[in-house]
């Protein structure tokens, strides 16, 4: 059986917002048949900032980040699916939208690393921190898709 239970978090960032793209990401999310369970828009508090971008905290490009991430609100996400994790960040591309190769969510929809428009989690541990980080269990759904059967065996 295929491992159905594994799940990520998404963000649009707040580029991503103000340019109007939210819809095109969930439509990619939901054609390559990825399970949504949990969406909200949000202005993000810096605390959860500051402990989601913890790793990063003494790099030069710090506090912009932060006030970049904090300029207006964003999208987050939790998608569920087999390989969810691994598979988003190949629809994502690479961090930096130079090298994010057309076809990607960067590579179609950004060209400079500091507005590359979408996050996602970078390991299965990492996804599980980063989401309840975000989202309280409540806000999570539990929900079956009418093609689950023809899509997971
Ligand atoms: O997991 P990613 O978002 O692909 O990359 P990451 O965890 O290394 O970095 C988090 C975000 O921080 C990234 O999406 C954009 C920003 N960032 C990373 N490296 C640089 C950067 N921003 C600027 N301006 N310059 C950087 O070198």
């Amino acid at each position: 059986a295929l491992q159905v239970q594994e799940r990520t978090l998404i963000a649009v960032k707040p580029d991503g917002v103000q340019r109007r793209v939210v819809g095109d990401i969930i439509k990619r999310f939901e054609q390559r048949g990825f399970k949504l369970v949990g969406m909200k828009m949000l202005q993000a508090p810096e605390s959860v900032l500051a402990d989601h971008y913890h790793d990063l905290r003494r790099k030069p490009f710090y506090p912009a980040l932060i006030r970049y991430m904090s300029s207006g609100p964003l999208v987050a996400m939790v998608w569920e699916g087999y390989n969810v994790v691994r598979t988003s960040r190949a629809m994502v591309g690479e961090t930096d939208s130079v090298e994010a190769k057309p076809g990607t969510i960067r590579g179609d929809f950004s060209f400079h690393i500091s507005r590359n428009v979408i996050h996602a989690s970078d390991s299965v541990e990492v996804a599980q921190k980063e989401i309840s980080l975000w989202f309280r269990s409540s806000e999570l759904v539990d929900w079956e898709c009418c093609d689950h059967s023809n899509l997971y065996q």
